[in-house]
């Protein structure tokens, strides 16, 4: 007979997970562990099983837009894949956007709910947007304090039924920039065209307190999953100053009561490299209704709450889609004979595997800790250290994580040879799915000076996260920020939080097979306080060009950090040594990225 190979094959997710179980034994109480385990193994038997079979099955599949119905009527409809339908179904039932609402594990909730979309991802076809989405708007509405949009939206977005189930779209991005989002040229003009297409309350009063809806005009050019019911978007009022302050935030509800859209024209969806199950389009909005969410003013700032909620579910998809991968190239390895042995079996082979995990491992901690301080801002637990943390580390782990994933799949594929490079195989679309992590939701670069500027480092932008009318924090919460830490550097606020978060947690690490790893963080942490110090005396370009050098140290020296606590945790509760296995393979990987360059080179370089 001729030969066969065996094909990677997937167990129960949750149950085969050491790395999740350990993270969670490790931070949840044991009750609320045990309460919450019969859901995240039920998550775990269909993302190994029916969903990712279906996956595979469904490969072929895209989403369609037909634009116009057999009489000549202009119809913009989108029609998603299969996978779709039923992740969607699955994320109601299980709460995937609820559960961080509900609050039933407190602050906790946000652990409980990245544990969900972290099983839920790899088997899903990145139905993970429309709900980081959706997850976003929530919280943005919420701590807009516009109670009408509350009540009208947010049960729907928090809904576990399927037939009120709503999930919100993010329109940002114009021709004219995705990351200058302050170019936008879309124009909101108050209380013009059709009044009737306004929105009603349910005693068909208006909904807004000025009796009067606003109209959008001007052209979105990726806009992301565009089968939602509502979205959050930018515009400019009219006769407002250009720039992000001169935006406002507008809430619009695409369809009217009969299915049609309310003035929004879906020009065609987007040929992508990857997430294209994704139905990502580019729309023209012609006196689309709108309402105000919160001012006419401070749109970007006023959107921001929906940004952090993403980043930190695009770091839970980073670590999903990495476990993925190196998930299949273990079990692969055990299968595939290549030169009289399995593959695991290959020294090389397997020290490019543990690498691998290694990487994931640490990226995982630290978007679960995003996680965690993320649950403690939203139920007003965190004390202002973790504040000014959270401002920092939700960009740094969404650069770090989004540049780890492409990396890993990068290999992962390489690891399977031919059969990697093959579609039918499901492997290329883990690669390209993760291309996008690094680029949605801010790029490496911006995120990079987001850090600076988190860190008040960069001019006219040195107040972290608080606001001068309200002292916004990370969710928008008004109170987030003293008033007297106003006055004190913010640079020196931020950074001194982040030195506390990982010179505390690096106390804990008496184990002496963890001392080069401790002897590495802290080395890294000392080379990033001073080169910050010294480089900010040295003037913007120069700061500004190191950037994202800067701040993936911080994110590798974070992630280590994390890696470092949760070993010794392991070693002393569970006798697991793995963790530890883990840190000291990652702490020789490379977290100290700061080397100089000189920037003349680069003027030489690209002239
Ligand atoms: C799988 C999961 C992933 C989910 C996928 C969802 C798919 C959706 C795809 C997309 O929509 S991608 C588009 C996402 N777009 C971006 O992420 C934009 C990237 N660009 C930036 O982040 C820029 O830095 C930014 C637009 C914010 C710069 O604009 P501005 O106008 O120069 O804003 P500025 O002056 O930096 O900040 C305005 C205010 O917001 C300031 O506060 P004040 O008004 O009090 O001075 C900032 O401190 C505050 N701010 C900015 N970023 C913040 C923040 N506050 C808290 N947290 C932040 N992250």
């Amino acid at each position: 007979m001729s030969f066969q190979q065996s094909p990677p094959t997937l167990g129960n997710q949750y149950e085969d997970d050491r790395v999740l179980r350990s993270y969670l034994a490790r931070v949840l109480p044991e009750t609320m562990l045990r309460e919450i385990e019969p859901s995240l193994r039920e998550m775990g038997r269909l993302a190994g099983g029916e969903l990712y079979q279906m996956q595979l099955a469904d490969r072929l599949n895209e989403p369609t837009l037909t634009q116009w119905d057999a009489w000549g009527n202009r119809i913009d409809h989108v029609e998603v894949t299969r996978l779709w339908r039923e992740a969607e179904r699955i994320a109601v039932d299980y709460g995937l956007v609820a559960t961080a609402y509900e609050q039933r594990q407190g602050s906790l909730s946000r652990v409980h709910q990245c544990a969900l979309a972290y099983l839920f991802t790899p088997s899903t076809d990145i139905y993970s947007c429309p709900l980081a989405m959706t997850d976003g708007a929530a919280r943005t509405l919420l701590s807009s304090g516009n109670q009408a949009l509350i009540d009208r939206a947010v049960p729907h977005l928090i809904s576990r039924n399927p037939k009120d189930f709503w999930t919100a779209g993010q329109w940002m991005t114009e021709l004219t920039g995705g990351s200058d989002v302050g170019l936008s040229q879309t124009v909101a003009v108050r209380g013009v065209g059709d009044q009737t297409q306004n929105l009603k309350t349910k005693d068909h009063s208006p909904l807004n307190e000025e009796h009067e809806a606003w109209r959008l005009y001007g052209n979105k050019w990726f806009a992301s999953a565009i089968t939602s019911q509502i979205a959050l978007t930018l515009a400019r009022p009219e006769d407002n100053p250009s720039g992000g302050r001169g935006l406002a935030l507008f809430y619009v509800e695409l369809r009217d009561e009969s299915g049609r859209l309310r003035n929004i024209q879906i020009n065609r969806l987007k040929d992508k490299l990857g997430t294209r199950k994704v139905p990502t389009a580019e729309l023209t909005l012609v006196a689309t209704p709108a309402e105000l969410v919160k001012g006419t003013t401070d749109g970007v700032r006023n959107i921001t709450p929906l940004l952090n909620i993403t980043r930190l579910w695009n770091g839970i998809s980073a670590v999903a889609l990495m476990r993925r991968g190196v998930t299949l190239a273990e079990d692969y390895a055990r299968k595939r004979m290549a030169f009289g042995a399995p593959l695991s079996e290959k020294p090389l082979h397997a020290d490019t595997l543990a690498g691998l995990q290694a990487e994931a491992e640490a990226a995982f901690q630290l978007a679960f800790y995003v996680a965690e301080l993320a649950g403690r801002a939203e139920t007003g637990e965190m004390d202002e250290d973790e504040t000014w943390l959270l401002r920092v580390l939700t960009p740094v782990m969404k650069l770090t994580t989004g540049k780890q994933a492409v990396l890993v799949l990068s290999e992962v594929v390489e690891a399977f040879g031919g059969a990697g490079y093959v579609e039918d195989t499901g492997l290329p679309q883990l690669l390209r799915d993760s291309q996008v992590l690094p680029i949605w939701e801010g790029t490496t670069n911006v995120l990079s000076l987001d850090t600076l500027r988190g860190l008040g480092a960069l001019a006219g932008s040195v107040r972290g996260p608080s606001s001068p009318a309200g002292h916004q924090g990370w969710d928008g919460d008004s109170e987030a920020i003293s008033s007297d830490s106003e006055s004190l550097a913010p640079a020196n606020l931020a950074f001194q939080a982040f030195k506390a978060a990982v010179t505390g947690f690096l106390q804990v690490a008496h184990d002496s097979r963890l001392s080069e790893p401790v002897r590495i963080t802290r080395a890294a942490l000392a080379h990033a306080e001073s080169w910050l110090a010294q480089t900010k005396k040295e003037g913007q370009p120069t700061l500004e060009a190191a950037a994202r050098r800067f701040a993936m140290t911080l994110g590798r020296t974070m992630e280590l950090t994390l890696l470092i606590k949760h070993a010794q945790w392991s070693q002393e509760h569970e006798a697991d040594g793995r963790a530890a296995a883990a840190a000291r393979r990652f702490a020789n990987s490379g977290i100290d990225l700061l080397v100089e360059h000189d920037l003349g080179d680069v003027r030489e370089l690209f002239p």
